[in-house]
């Protein structure tokens, strides 16, 4: 139902194609349901969140999907543990990106922007969870993240998202 073949894709009750690219969708979830609000009401704090959700949607996520993960093992032949390497480098490295702004700057809270959830906290989670979960990392270096992811997963519409309750491996 994606044209581009990847998920998520949101099907909505009003018909038409679903909607496609996980941030436009959150964002869109976010104006249709604005309780709780998911972005800051400040167009400081939007850009701020924005750009903590995009250092791992758009620097750290593309690096490790499927499709990169086969075409450098058929294409580039890289054995299982070169690919690991990959994938925990590029995972770590956009959590570092991440914890340099949360470590340094007075606007993170208790989640990643103040004291209430936003799309950087989801973004950032999905990033953990890869760290954790399916690529093997160690995780000490990048405290403050660490710090909110655990806070995250109190809240239950975190843990029931976690991929490997999904079926199927998460994919
Ligand atoms: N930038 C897209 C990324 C979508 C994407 O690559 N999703 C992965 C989830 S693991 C996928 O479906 N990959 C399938 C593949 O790489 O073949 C978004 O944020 O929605």
């Amino acid at each position: 139902m994606n044209p581009q073949r990847v998920v998520p894709a949101l099907v909505l009750d009003e018909g038409g194609p679903p909607l496609f690219q996980s941030l436009a969708i959150l964002e869109y979830i976010d104006e249709t349901h604005p309780q709780p609000r998911l972005l800051p009401q400040d167009a400081r704090g939007r850009a701020r969140v924005r750009g903590l959700a995009l250092i791992a949607a758009a620097d750290g996520h593309p690096l490790i999907v499927p499709r990169v993960r086969n075409y450098l093992e058929k294409e580039m032949r890289q054995d299982e543990a070169a690919r690991n390497r990959w994938l925990a480098h590029w995972t770590m490295r956009a959590l570092e990106a991440i914890e340099s702004h949360l470590s340094r700057e007075k606007e993170t809270g208790r989640f990643c922007h103040g004291n209430e959830l936003t799309i950087a906290d989801i973004c950032m989670a999905s990033q953990v969870i890869g760290a954790l979960a399916y690529f093997n990392c160690d995780t000490s270096a990048v405290p403050s993240i660490m710090r909110i992811y655990n806070q995250c997963m109190e809240i239950e519409a975190f843990s029931r998202a976690h991929p490997l309750k999904q079926g199927a491996g998460g994919h």
